[in-house]
């Protein structure tokens, strides 16, 4: 059985989603495109066969052939595209942030709840990230003990002209967010955000930036956003349990020698590091929009994210620990 998938979103991710359903990922076929700007819509859909193009997001969801949506467009946008997948009973994978306010996001979760199953994946890749999973495997085993402290370290060779500081916590930690509370299965309680010694490359962006987030459990997680290291895309991880660590291994597909010294590879960026994990984030959505239903990080997870990030922001202004409020999370997501 073939999954007819619409994608609402053309920019680069778009065109990424596009290419990997279409090659890799079985069972998935991309029928109909949309974008704001719809004259990339239709360079895109000329590059395929078969596809329509629609001006208007909101159609493409409504159209009969789509089965599956994909939402790639811009941040602000998600919330309105999401909510009429909801309102469709379509599966919808929705690209992080799943809204970018507080208000939206709860809008989702009570259409979503309302609707009686969930629809909605948010693309939290990191989630299928074979390493990740296998750090969660660790401490789910009790083999370091309780988790006590989670260091993360996020860095990218560079960002583009648009990037502001605020994306750092945003756009960045984001995923350093999600990841921590896949692993530690905790929720935040409150957030600080430290801006030191700015990188002479990052104009007026405030970067590096270590953020701090108090968990429920009284776990602490500390997130190294450097969005300007030019030498390459590098996450880091380490959980230090109460009798163990267990942290993300360097990985290189070959180790050169030469003059004296031993080098590998790393990543240039995103699509390059996290390659396996779209493919098996895809795989799943796939797999699951074909019975109807989905998988993964879920409207909830989407919801934690965007009010942690944004407690982030006004802690980033304030230089105060700001507390993380979240709402009572209802029993679908349990
Ligand atoms: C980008 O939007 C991503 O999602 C990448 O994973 C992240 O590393 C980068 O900092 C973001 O700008």
């Amino acid at each position: 059985m073939t999954v007819n998938v619409g994608v609402i979103g053309v920019g680069m991710i778009g065109q990424e989603h596009i290419r990997r359903l279409m090659t890799t990922v079985p069972g998935a076929t991309v029928v109909a495109v949309s974008d704001v700007d719809e004259s990339k819509a239709r360079e895109a859909a000329a590059l395929l066969s078969g596809v329509k193009v629609y001006a208007l997001g909101e159609d493409l969801i409504a159209a009969r052939e789509v089965e599956a949506v994909i939402v790639a467009s811009w941040g602000p946008t998600h919330a309105k595209y999401v909510l009429a997948a909801i309102r469709d009973g379509k599966p919808v994978l929705c690209e992080k942030p799943l809204a970018t306010t507080e208000a939206d996001c709860s809008a989702i979760i009570d259409a979503e709840a309302a609707f009686g199953r969930r629809l909605v994946q948010v693309g939290f890749m990191r989630r299928f990230d074979p390493q990740y999973v296998a750090m969660k495997e660790t401490i789910a085993s009790g083999a370091i003990g309780a988790p006590l402290i989670f260091q993360s370290g996020h860095r990218n060779a560079s960002v583009p002209a648009h990037y502001t500081g605020e994306m750092s916590l945003t756009d960045t930690a984001v995923h350093d967010i999600d990841i921590a509370r896949f692993l530690l299965d905790d929720e935040p309680e409150t957030i600080m955000v430290h801006a030191p010694r700015r990188n002479s490359r990052a104009g007026d962006v405030p970067d590096p930036l270590m953020t701090l987030i108090d968990m429920r459990s009284g776990a602490l997680v500390a997130i190294e956003t450097s969005v300007h290291v030019a030498y390459g895309y590098d996450i880091r991880g380490e959980v230090i349990g109460e009798s163990g660590t267990v942290s993300l291994a360097d990985r290189s597909e070959v180790v050169v020698k030469a003059n004296g010294a031993f080098m590998g590879r790393v990543p240039a960026d995103w699509r390059e590091r996290f390659a396996p994990a779209f493919d098996a984030e895809f795989r799943a959505f796939i797999a699951a929009a074909g019975e109807g239903r989905v998988a993964g990080p879920s409207a909830w997870d989407g919801y934690v994210a965007t009010v942690t990030t944004l407690a982030g922001v006004k802690a980033l202004k304030t230089k105060k620990r700001e507390p993380v409020k979240l709402r009572r999370r209802p029993k679908l997501y349990a």
